[in-house]
């Protein structure tokens, strides 16, 4: 039996979940509970590629242009960042990928199980000969997401080190958006950031955040709720964390899009990454069999 149809016939709930072969032949779990949501999640990075709750439209944007390969993200949904955010010191930790190794692994099911009102996916990571040869950590890592009328994910980290660990972690959310010259993010009054786009100064956030040109900024010490109001799709998206003390904003605009080869040329107006974090300022110093957990909402309703 195949690892696909051994894994369906494990995990599988008729009528609502099954494991398929999906992009790139790259194992995929596909939720349908008609009357509240449709969703996937790849085991290739724990990674959420869609949520769709019953009467809205989908709420993850996700490039045309994504790669479906073992050693690449996807583009767009939810890529994981984890035990790093960003790149890493390139001389001191060569090899080491782009905001971490998690979205590039294959992850695990624990399992998956049935509400009336929910389907509830968990997956697991652990350390192994590559992730020690980058990060020398004996680790679990578990993803729990549950598809519902919301989108609940839930990221628990526990080592087993001598000492504490620190660490920096992401759910990366690319939102789909009608046109991103036109929403209008609230929450971030107030807030400091890290402007990426310019030399990564320090800024203080006046208001709504606008976007009308590149822009890439991790909002510090903030655990506030964020609202994406999309006129164009005449929707609200509600994001609320858990134990992360971060906000990432970003979206690459026109020319960072033309440099991804994952990522069309006219896609960019239609995303925006509000993105989960403890990162920079905000890591995480972790003890030893200590779980932290951080955790994303996410809700839509009408605008
Ligand atoms: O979260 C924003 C960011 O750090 C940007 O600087 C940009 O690099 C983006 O992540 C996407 O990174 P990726 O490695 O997925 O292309």
């Amino acid at each position: 039996m195949s690892d696909i149809a051994s894994l369906n016939s494990r995990f599988a709930i008729p009528g609502a979940v099954s494991v398929v072969s999906s992009n790139g032949n790259l194992p995929a779990i596909h939720i349908n509970k008609p009357g509240l949501c449709s969703g996937t999640i790849y085991l290739h990075g724990a990674h959420v590629t869609a949520w769709k709750p019953e009467g809205a439209e989908e709420v993850l944007w996700l490039s045309q242009k994504s790669g479906w390969q073992n050693d690449k993200p996807i583009r767009g949904g939810v890529p994981l960042c984890f035990p790093w955010f960003g790149p890493r010191n390139s001389t001191e930790y060569p090899n080491s990928p782009m905001h971490g190794f998690a979205r590039t692994k294959p992850w695990s099911i624990e399992s998956i199980s049935e509400s009336p009102t929910s389907i509830t996916v968990s997956l697991s990571l652990q350390n192994d000969a590559s992730t020690m040869a980058l990060w020398p950590v004996p680790f679990m890592l578990r993803h729990r997401i549950t598809f519902s009328r919301e989108l609940i994910m839930s990221l628990e980290f526990t080592h087993a080190a001598k000492t504490p660990i620190p660490f920096e972690e992401a759910q990366h959310t690319y939102f789909a958006v009608g046109d991103v010259r036109e929403v209008k993010i609230s929450g971030l009054s107030g807030a400091r950031y890290i402007d990426k786009t310019d030399n990564f100064n320090e800024k203080d956030q006046a208001g709504d955040v606008t976007i009308s040109a590149e822009t890439d900024r991790v909002y510090l010490n903030t655990t506030s709720a964020i609202t994406i109001s999309d006129p164009v799709k005449r929707r609200r998206i509600n994001i609320q964390k858990e134990n992360a003390d971060a906000t990432v904003v970003w979206n690459p605009w026109i020319a960072k899009a033309k440099a991804m080869p994952d990522f069309g040329d006219e896609e960019w107006p239609h995303m925006l990454c509000v993105e989960t974090a403890n990162a920079g300022p905000n890591a995480v110093n972790l003890a030893p069999n200590q779980p932290h957990v951080m955790a994303t909402r996410i809700a839509v309703s009408p605008l």
